[in-house]
């Protein structure tokens, strides 16, 4: 027997008998007992710490307990190795006190088995074993145990070692609750950031791009086309007597028509073109690297969808047209080429200053004018300037 010398020396020194002689292996707290300990109220109803000890020799159990439960520590005993690995999944203890030698299943499978556990990985094992070769001991590291005790064992160094395993997996979940929260703050923060961007970018009714958003993306895309000398054309759409809409079907309704023309403009224009409400019933849309041709199409194609479109809102069939006015970035200037070789600096100066002079204002205000062409055309139609 590995440990009758400490048996009878703890037998001596901490009156053990009464713990002892019961056959109960979670002892009372016991502080109030000694004298060197205070006696506080609220450390005798809560443990520190929930120890689970493994030993298949019910004289080494029962001296751990004593040892661990006059401390303060809540312990179970195992005396198998499957009743250890049943018992630490039942109520997960703060650390195991595991004993190497044992039969059917020795300590290093159930060390094994509880890092093999994603519940019972993290629980810091304690070998406590007769076997004092250094290969043990680094078979027991390397299985992941957080520290090995030699039998005999002292009283002292097993509750010194104990105390700071114990501390140690406390400090450790409460980092890992710490770094949890902060995970949970970080999304929040996350979400917030991008709802508070929504509500920044888009427009609140449609939510297709707000004119500020829109603005902001257009001047990207023109500086980038007047750079590579890519084609863009403008368009501003505005839904006609979208007034008589609003006073024959009620303002929800005219809300909803709204929506309805900002999705068919949309269906109908490619992923990389820019799409924004501009003002109450004005859209703006800024196709990239289209010719002006090919804007025109998309154009009509829009146009036409809005005309044959019926919304029935409120059991009511509901149709708007749209007018169209359209300006197109105009860099490339008839009577010069530049990559002819009369291409002079004068031409060139001409050249960048015609680039130069083409802003987002003025293709604006051009599909304005053209779009107010189109009102007073009779509507419903598409104009350029
Ligand atoms: P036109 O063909 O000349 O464009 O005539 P219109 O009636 O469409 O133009 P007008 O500028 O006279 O009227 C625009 C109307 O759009 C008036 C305004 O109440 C309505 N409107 C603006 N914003 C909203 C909105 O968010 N929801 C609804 N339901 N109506 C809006
Ligand atoms: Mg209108
Ligand atoms: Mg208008």
């Amino acid at each position: 027997m590995d440990n009758q010398k400490d048996i009878d020396q703890i037998k001596g020194s901490e009156q053990l008998s009464a713990n002892l002689s019961s056959n109960r292996f979670i002892s009372e707290n016991p502080l109030k007992e000694s004298g060197t300990e205070k006696t506080d109220i609220n450390t005798i109803n809560q443990p520190i710490g929930n120890i689970l000890v493994v030993d298949d020799n019910p004289q080494n159990l029962r001296l751990l307990i004593a040892i661990l439960s006059m401390r303060g520590y809540k312990v179970r005993p195992a005396p198998s190795g499957a009743l250890a690995l049943q018992s630490a999944l039942s109520i997960l203890p703060d650390l195991i006190l595991l004993d190497i030698m044992m039969p059917e299943m020795d300590g290093y499978e159930v060390c094994q088995k509880l890092k093999e556990s994603e519940l019972t990985k993290d629980i810091p094992v304690i070998f406590i074993s007769a076997i004092d070769a250094t290969s043990d001991k680094v078979k027991a590291f390397e299985l992941g145990a957080v520290d090995y005790i030699t039998k005999p064992f002292q009283t002292d160094e097993i509750l010194a070692r104990v105390n700071t395993h114990i501390s140690l997996r406390k400090t450790q979940k409460l980092l890992e609750e710490e770094i949890e929260r902060r995970k949970e703050y970080e999304e929040e923060l996350k979400s917030i950031s991008l709802s508070y961007q929504k509500m920044a970018t888009q427009d609140f009714l449609t939510g297709v791009s707000n004119r500020r958003h829109f603005i902001e993306r257009a001047e990207e895309e023109l500086s980038r086309a007047k750079r590579y000398n890519h084609s863009l054309n403008f368009m501003m759409m505005d839904i006609d007597h979208f007034k008589n809409i609003n006073d024959t079907y009620g303002h929800q309704a005219g809300d909803q028509i709204l929506k309805n023309v900002a999705l068919t403009c949309l269906d109908n224009l490619r992923v990389h073109d820019l799409f924004g409400r501009i003002g109450g019933e004005e859209f703006s849309a800024l196709l990239v690297e289209t010719s002006f041709n090919d804007a025109l199409l998309v154009a009509e194609r829009i146009r036409k969808s809005v005309e044959e479109s019926t919304w029935h809102i409120d059991n009511k069939a509901v149709n708007c047209t749209i007018s169209i006015g359209m300006s197109e970035l105009n860099i490339k200037m008839e009577h010069l080429n530049e990559n002819d070789d009369s291409f002079s600096i004068e031409d060139n100066l001409l050249y960048a200053a015609n680039k130069d002079s083409q802003t987002l204002d003025k293709l604006m205000n051009k599909a304005d004018e053209a779009l107010y062409l189109a009102k007073s055309s009779g509507r419903n139609c598409i104009k350029y300037r």
